[in-house]
C-alpha cells in the first residue's frame, strides 16, 4: 500500500511536467505493437527474460546492467518475449531502459511496473511497450476494467497478476495474459506450488504465464503440464555475469 501512495505521487509529479495531452500527443501514429501473447504460445519454452537490476528483496541483483547490452543478448539467445522493469525506487529501472532496448529488439517488451493510472500506460505506449503488467492485489476490480480497456485502446496487451485465489475477480474481457506470481508480498518468499493451487481456477481461454522463483528446466516441464505457458524468469539469469547465456544454458 505504501508504494501505491509513492507511484500516485511519482505519477503526479511527472504529469506536471508532460501533461497527459502531450503524452497522448507522442502516442499517436505510433506502429501497433507485437502480440506478446502469441509470441508465448508459439514458442517451445515461453520464457520471459526480464531485465533487473534491483529488488526490494535481494537488494542489487546486478548493478552495472546495461539495457543497450541484456536485452539484445536474451533475444539473440532465444527469449520469447522480455520483460523490463520501469520503477525507480524499488528496482532501479527506469523508461528509458524500455526507450534503449527498444529499437535494438524485435521482441515484445511488458512494462513491469505498478500501474495504477492511465498515464502510465500512455507512457508504456510512447516508448513502445507492447504490453503492461496489472497486479491485482493493488487494484480494485474496476480499476482492473478501466486500465485493461485503456490498454486494448493503445494496442497494448495485458498481463494480470495474482496470488490468490480471491484476485480472481479482477479478470475481465481485456485480461490477454494471467500471470500467477510465486512471491509472496508479506514475506518475499517463492513458492511454485502458488502456480500449481491456481492452475485448474483460471479460465480456460487466457493464457497463463507463472511468475517468480523459477530456476530449473524441469519445473518449467511440470508448470507447462499444468497449463502454464509463459514463465517469467529474472534473478536466474540476471544474477550471473552474463545474462543472455544463462538463459541460452537455461534452453539447451
Ligand atoms: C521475476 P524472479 O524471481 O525470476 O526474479 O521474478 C518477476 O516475476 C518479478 O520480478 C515480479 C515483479 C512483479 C516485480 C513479478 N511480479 C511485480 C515487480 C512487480
Amino acid at each position: 500500500q505504501d508504494i501505491i501512495a509513492q507511484k500516485r505521487e511519482e505519477v503526479a509529479r511527472q504529469q506536471e511536467a508532460v501533461s497527459l495531452d502531450q503524452l497522448i500527443r507522442l502516442t499517436e501514429n505510433l506502429p501497433e505493437g507485437r502480440s506478446m501473447k502469441q509470441a508465448l504460445a508459439a514458442s517451445p519454452h515461453g520464457i520471459i527474460a526480464e531485465f533487473k537490476r534491483h529488488s526490494p528483496s535481494k537488494g542489487w541483483i546486478h548493478q552495472e546492467a546495461d539495457s543497450a547490452v541484456i536485452p539484445p543478448a536474451y533475444e539473440k539467445a532465444g527469449a520469447a518475449a522480455l520483460s523490463i522493469l520501469t520503477d525507480t525506487p524499488f528496482f532501479k529501472g527506469s523508461l528509458k531502459d524500455i526507450r534503449t532496448a527498444r529499437p535494438l529488439v524485435q521482441l515484445p517488451i511488458l512494462r513491469k511496473d505498478f500501474i495504477i493510472s492511465p498515464y502510465q500506460i500512455y507512457q508504456a505506449k510512447a516508448v513502445q511497450a507492447d504490453a503492461i503488467l496489472l497486479i491485482a492485489a493493488a487494484l480494485t476490480p474496476a480499476e482492473c476494467r478501466t486500465l485493461a480497456h485503456t490498454a486494448h485502446e493503445l494496442h497494448l496487451e495485458v498481463l494480470m497478476e495474482i496470488h490468490h485465489e480471491r484476485e480472481l475477480d479482477c479478470l475481465n474481457e481485456d485480461v490477454d495474459m494471467v500471470g500467477v506470481n510465486n512471491r509472496n508480498l508479506g514475506t518475499f518468499h517463492t513458492d511454485p506450488g502458488n502456480s500449481f493451487r491456481l492452475a485448474s481456477l483460471l479460465p480456460h481461454d487466457v493464457l497463463k504465464v507463472s511468475e517468480s522463483g523459477l530456476s530449473s528446466p524441469a519445473l518449467l516441464r511440470e508448470l507447462r503440464d499444468a497449463g502454464f505457458r509463459g514463465f517469467l524468469i529474472g534473478e536466474t539469469f540476471m544474477r550471473t555475469y552474463n545474462p543472455g547465456r544463462a538463459l541460452s544454458d537455461f534452453i539447451q
